[in-house]
């Protein structure tokens, strides 16, 4: 006997409202158990609902676009079975937007580092990214005809026909925009067998690696990077770290001069909101909150987790955060809200050396701050009398499409001096 059911959204954690961005089936469609039906997005993840069961499709109650949350049903089903809970089992997600994460991570394909960086970046629900990898296509390789260019099934299956209407070419291949230059016409990766010239091993790029190599790859070439490098007066900050962290000895809580650069960070932003922006087209977003990034050094490799509401917070609680966070970082416990929604980067190796570098911005933010080992500099101000003063290394890297060179001089210059004397973030 056939029975009707309604498939309702089911549980999906803290979402509400969610736009249907995809509909894999329609009316007489037979659908198997976990067979996906619908695509939902959310700012944070897109998640397919499976079919709880298998059936026949009957009707079909919303359209894409339409906004729903747990419960909205979303179709019927005719099964030939007794009747069963209506509600389907866990939604499948992936990261929005297709940015690197250990959401991304799961769903990597087995295969050389180049695909697996295309499926970690491919803005792609998880039915989809299924396909691909049923078909062998490589996600890196498509170009979405979606809404805001996401792949669709339906791009998967005409690439894997041939119809290469979808083929789109990898970052590093990629013509420069404006056109009129031309691809970048390289010449194909040296390919040696070492083992000719003495012994070796192989061992393959962890996921963390993979997923940060193609964010990082995709950065350098997208970004027309400048860095300008500056140092920062802490001959009086670091008494009063010193001190400061005597005071809070019993708290547990020890201090670093990373908690001050995120304080000062934060006044520069202020001062110079183009660096608390993002790119969106030819508009930038300018941000109205003040959320750091700080690369984390762990054995799987470079992780960025984001403390929020820099502004709000206090130097203690905000080295008592980073310490938390950097131990989940170097557990792989970070989970990909605690590495979003950063407006600003800081990627210190104070702790281990150095004195220059230059830091790859971490897309879509248009500025990271490097800052290396501090020194003891001899200093003169009128060239006959000398001091010495503990100098901090800085070197701020920028997106050259957003800020200007004398907008990122100012932005350092104001970002040492609120460093060499905090009482200005006052004023
Ligand atoms: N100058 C001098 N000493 C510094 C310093 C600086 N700029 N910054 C930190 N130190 C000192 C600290 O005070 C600490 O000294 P003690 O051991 O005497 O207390 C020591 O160096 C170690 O500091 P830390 O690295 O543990 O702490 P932190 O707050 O500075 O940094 C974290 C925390 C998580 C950012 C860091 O451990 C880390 O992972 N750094 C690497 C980041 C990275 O890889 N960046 C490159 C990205 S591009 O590939």
């Amino acid at each position: 006997m056939s029975n009707a059911i309604d498939i309702k959204v089911p549980d999906i954690g803290d979402f509400s409202d969610v736009p249907v961005i995809e509909i894999f089936v329609k009316v007489g469609d037979t659908v198997k158990a976990e067979d996906p039906l619908v695509s939902l997005e959310s700012d944070k993840a897109t998640m397919d609902v499976p079919a709880p069961v298998s059936g026949v499709v009957t009707a079909i109650g919303i359209k894409i676009g339409d906004k729903v949350s747990e419960g909205s049903v979303i179709l019927s089903l005719a099964t030939g079975d007794a009747p069963v809970a209506a509600a389907a089992p866990s939604p499948q997600p992936s990261p929005a937007g297709g940015r690197g994460s250990e959401a991304a991570a799961a769903v990597l394909p087995a295969g050389n580092a180049e695909v697996e960086a295309g499926f970690a970046l491919a803005y792609a629900g998880p039915a989809v990214r299924k396909l691909a990898r049923e078909l062998g296509v490589d996600l890196g390789k498509l170009k979405g005809t979606g809404d805001h260019g996401r792949i669709v099934r339906a791009d998967v299956e005409a690439f894997a026909k041939g119809g290469g209407t979808s083929a789109a070419p990898a970052a590093s291949k990629a013509a420069p925009a404006g056109g009129g230059v031309g691809g970048i016409d390289l010449l194909p990766w040296p390919k040696v067998d070492f083992a000719k010239f003495g012994p070796t091993e192989r061992k393959e790029l962890s996921r963390i690696k993979k997923i940060s190599a193609a964010n990082l790859h995709r950065n350098w070439v997208v970004i027309p990077h400048v860095t300008t490098h500056d140092e920062a007066d802490i001959t009086e900050l670091e008494p009063f770290r010193v001190q400061m962290n005597k005071e809070l000895e019993k708290s547990g809580v020890k201090i670093s001069m990373l908690p001050f650069m995120m304080k000062a960070a934060v006044a520069a932003l202020k001062k110079f909101p183009e660096f608390n922006a993002s790119l969106d087209g030819d508009a930038l977003v300018l941000k109205n909150y003040w959320h750091i990034g700080f690369a984390a050094d762990t054995p799987n490799g470079l992780m960025v987790p984001v403390i929020r509401d820099v502004d709000k917070k206090t130097v203690p609680e905000i080295a008592k955060e980073m310490g938390e966070l950097a131990k989940l970082a170097r557990d792989g416990k970070l989970k990909p809200d605690q590495m979003s929604g950063g407006t600003f980067t800081i990627s210190s190796l104070g702790g281990i050396g150095g004195i220059y570098f230059t830091p790859i911005i971490n897309a879509p933010e248009v500025a990271i701050m490097g800052v290396c080992k501090s020194y003891w500099k001899q200093h003169s101000a009128d060239g006959k009398t000398w001091t010495s003063r503990l100098t901090l290394p800085l070197s701020l890297s920028w997106d050259h499409r957003v800020i200007d060179g004398a907008a990122a001089a100012r932005f350092n210059v104001y970002f040492a001096n609120v460093l060499a004397d905090l009482r200005r973030v006052l004023f």
